[in-house]
């Protein structure tokens, strides 16, 4: 038995009932070139923490959790998150294009307005989720509350 194996038997013994999974809502992309930048809500149903740990996508060469922040001498900088965004038991983490973000680079194909780009988003616990992405170039705002038909959840 390998160890995703065993993190998803450990997962499903733990898992209480009432649990209702991990669920991504309005999420979107942005690209610029041969980049881009992917926004969501994680809402964490689940009784226990859990980690968006890693994120992998098939129209894009590299995909990265990265944090934009100010640095001591209030300079924008975007650094990688190897820790992963947490998101508590019971939670809500929003994504936001001057914050957390999922970046996406070398993408694999030339991508626009309106088309859709693919992510698997990998949480500690809650296992896989696919998200299908809209990509609106010009969308500014945060990512809603959904429901969207963008909306996507962990595995029951
Ligand atoms: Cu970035």
């Amino acid at each position: 038995m390998n160890l995703t194996l065993l993190a998803a038997f450990a997962a499903l013994f733990a898992l209480p009932a009432a649990a209702d999974g991990v669920h991504i809502t309005d999420p979107y992309a942005r690209v610029i070139g041969p980049s881009g930048v992917a926004l969501f809500r994680i809402l964490n149903q689940e009784t226990s923490d859990d980690t968006l740990i890693s994120a992998t996508s098939p129209d894009a060469g590299m995909v990265m959790l990265m944090n934009d922040h100010a640095d001591a001498n209030g300079v924008m900088k975007m650094t990688d998150v190897p820790d992963g965004f947490a998101v508590k038991a019971g939670a809500e983490r929003v994504l936001a294009s001057a914050a957390d973000h999922v970046m996406l680079m070398d993408l694999t194909r030339k991508i626009k307005g309106g088309d859709t780009v693919t992510l698997v988003l990998t949480f500690q616990k809650a296992g896989d989720i696919t998200v299908t992405l809209p990509v609106d170039n010009t969308r500014r705002s945060d990512s809603g509350t959904g429901p969207t038909p963008y909306d996507a959840a962990s595995a029951k």
